[in-house]
């Protein structure tokens, strides 16, 4: 660890390249923000600055201030992405990068190595997709349900939008040689072994069914037009659209490919939903993200009484394009539909707003309700599971008129 943050103060302390506009260049080595030594950012294994005003933190992890979402378009800029880490970030170097395919759901049964340069050889692919923390929201089973959970106590703002630049990993199995009746593949970080409550659980990884892995996942290289920064997993992540964060993983060193099904922490005691109003055993591993709405507003502000003010927010769906946002600005008495900005598609947030004249001085609750093309809307009340994943109820959103 010390030798660690010697590097990475070592790092910070040297100026950033300068890529001179050259593809190869830049994609050798992200860019660095920072000023300041890494240290002084506040979470040590984290890279990039999280200052205060755009990032609360929480244990390793970085959690985006969704209220500031505000001030950011479509996507979200790199620096100021959520940092979900299990350990810290590590530095890599691109130029010693490489990936190992392995597994008896190869024809060869021979491991197959993949450099950078090869990866980038590979066709390029460009998307949006967002990467969503399946605990995002999490601490509202416990502020508005009254329900005790446990993880990280996210509020809204571990989720963010970006455009991603890869190789399709369809293309990389069938490089590789994938088996006919392969089923499962597992993706697995260069980050370092997670160790919790004293045992060791190894490396992230998480079991991916081939039929997704060969539909629409890409090893990215690129976010928003730049090298993956070194915090979302240069040189190489996995973007899985759709489904929980934890699928996308960063750092990627090397995928297991199998003939039967796998498993791993990460899909037996881990994302699964656990608890009264689930099976004994708990869910299936949980896959696909649920559906959002809300206002980019600070819990808790102030409003001024009598003025007319114009309040956004956002609200995006797992499942499918959105199709309305409502908005009730009296507790849920009354619905109304809000003005949506962007034009819906899937794996994307839409923008919206709407207008609201408060009369009286005093709290209230402004809540907002997203429908999807698939006719999901969100809830009154999420179906709570001890790890507070997937929470998709409407928000209600504490304001005070004066
Ligand atoms: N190797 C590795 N991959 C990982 C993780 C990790 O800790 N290590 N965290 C996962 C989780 S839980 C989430 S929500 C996303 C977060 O991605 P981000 O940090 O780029 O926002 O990365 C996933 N991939
Ligand atoms: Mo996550």
């Amino acid at each position: 660890m010390s030798d660690r943050r010697t590097l990475l103060k070592a790092l910070a302390a040297t100026s950033v390249l300068s890529a001179a506009g050259t593809p190869a260049a830049a994609a050798a080595v992200p860019a660095r923000s920072g000023s300041g030594p890494a240290a002084a950012a506040g979470v040590p294994g984290i890279v990039k600055p999280l200052p205060p005003e755009h990032f609360v933190l929480r244990g390793t992890n970085a959690e985006a201030r969704y209220e500031t979402f505000r001030d950011t378009g479509l996507l979200t800029p790199a620096d100021r992405f959520f940092v979900r880490n299990h350990t810290s970030t590590p530095v890599l170097d691109a130029r010693d990068w490489r990936l190992t395919v392995w597994g008896d759901g190869l024809h060869g049964r021979k491991p197959v190595h993949f450099t950078y340069g090869q990866l980038r050889d590979l066709f390029p692919v460009t998307r949006t997709a967002l990467i969503e923390c399946a605990g995002n929201g999490r601490s509202l089973y416990t502020t508005q349900q009254g329900e005790p959970v446990s993880g990280t106590s996210w509020t809204l703002g571990a989720v963010g939008a970006a455009r991603w630049r890869g190789a399709r990993l369809s293309d990389l199995l069938r490089a590789a040689g994938l088996a006919p009746d392969a089923v499962d593949v597992m993706p697995r970080g260069l980050d370092d072994p997670y160790v919790t409550e004293g045992v060791d659980l190894g490396r992230v990884r998480r079991p991916l069914p081939v039929a997704k892995a060969l539909d629409d996942v890409i090893l990215a290289y690129e976010m928003n037009g730049e090298p993956l920064p070194y915090d979302h997993g240069f040189p190489v992540r996995l973007v899985v659209p759709a489904w929980v964060g934890i699928a996308s993983i960063k750092w990627l060193g090397d995928i297991q490919v199998s003939r039967t099904p796998l498993s791993s922490p990460w899909s037996t005691d881990y994302y699964r939903l656990f608890g009264a109003a689930h099976p004994p055993g708990g869910s299936a591993p949980i896959t696909r993200q649920t559906l959002k709405s809300a206002y980019e507003l600070p819990f808790g502000a102030t409003l001024e009484a009598d003025r007319t003010h114009r309040l956004e927010g956002r609200a995006w769906s797992a499942h499918a394009s959105v199709r309305k946002v409502e908005v009730s600005t009296d507790g849920g008495a009354h619905w109304r539909p809000a003005r949506i900005v962007d034009r819906p598609a899937p794996d994307r947030w839409v923008r919206w707003t709407t207008q609201w004249r408060p009369r009286g001085t005093g709290p209230a609750t402004l809540l907002s309700r997203v429908t999807d093309a698939a006719g999901n809307v969100q809830p009154e009340r999420a179906v709570h599971n001890t790890q507070g994943y997937l929470f998709g109820a409407v928000v209600r959103h504490p304001v005070s008129v004066v």
